[in-house]
């Protein structure tokens, strides 16, 4: 009999689809993952699901959209582990701080863009890393005019670097405020809160657990962009929800 796994439409290195993926992984849920490339994404994904951003995931004939939405299927699907604190005030607190971590993400994925996207044959060759060669080929020739709609498309530019760098910093330091009590951002064990907060600033120190990692020698601008960050104090917070949650990948191939 065939099994229904869950299929999770994605980029393979993205920080919204990253929630999805660690949940999945986290609680030992096999599924499908749908890798496209950034750009010609949309054309798959609007005439399907009628929207260009991921992650989606479909399962038993629901399509959830949205890394919140999903994230709420997938614990109320798979309850254990849990990630949701039990305690109904912890779970409005850890609700709230995912919130806020996934509305600040954009700005911090500008804030990185902004550094390592001019760098035209790393950036191409990162985004279609596990594609297949002649994709990639394609890709990197197309990519300028990819980077271009991006570029317009997430508003990437000097002020608005500026300002993520601002926000990167607030949610370093919100970590460091947070977990200092019991190493968690709520309560005594990790939770939505600290996948959130940690996928969300995994750019600033690329835990070597992240699934895509970005390959080395890195173009000066991901050196820059990794040496702003490189002192503080977060980033340890960050290594060690990676090192000690993130697990294994539960990607199966169909
Ligand atoms: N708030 C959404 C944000 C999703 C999002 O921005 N996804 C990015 C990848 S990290 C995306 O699919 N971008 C493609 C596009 O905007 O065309 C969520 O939590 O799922």
């Amino acid at each position: 009999m065939a099994v229904n796994y869950p299929e999770l439409w994605q980029f393979r290195f993205s920080m919204y689809p990253e929630k999805a993926r660690w949940a999945l992984d986290y609680k030992s849920v096999p599924h499908v993952r749908r890798s496209l490339l950034p750009g010609p994404h949309a054309l798959t994904l609007m005439p399907r699901f009628g929207q260009k951003t991921m992650p989606i995931l479909c399962h038993d004939g629901r399509v959830l959209k949205n890394s919140g939405t999903v994230l709420d299927y997938v614990e109320r699907t798979w309850p254990d582990p849990p990630l949701y604190p039990v305690d109904p005030q912890q779970r409005a607190q850890a609700l709230e701080i995912q919130k806020w971590f996934d509305d600040i993400g954009p700005a911090l994925r500008r804030a990185a863009f902004f550094e390592w996207l001019p760098h035209t044959e790393y950036a191409a060759r990162v985004f279609a890393m596990g594609f297949a060669e002649w994709q990639q080929k394609v890709y990197a020739f197309a990519f300028p005019c990819v980077r271009a709609v991006m570029r317009m498309d997430m508003h990437i530019g000097a002020n608005g670097a500026e300002t993520g760098r601002e926000l990167t910093k607030e949610a370093l330091d919100f970590v460091v405020r947070h977990a200092t009590k019991t190493g968690y951002l709520v309560g005594n064990r990790f939770s939505i809160a600290d996948l959130t907060a940690a996928t969300v600033l995994q750019p600033t120190c690329l835990p070597p657990e992240y699934p895509a990692l970005a390959p080395e020698p890195r173009p000066a601008g991901w050196q820059h962009w990794l040496k702003r960050w490189q002192d503080h104090p977060g980033l340890d917070y960050v290594r060690r929800m990676y090192r000690d949650h993130r697990g294994q990948s539960c990607a199966v191939s169909e």
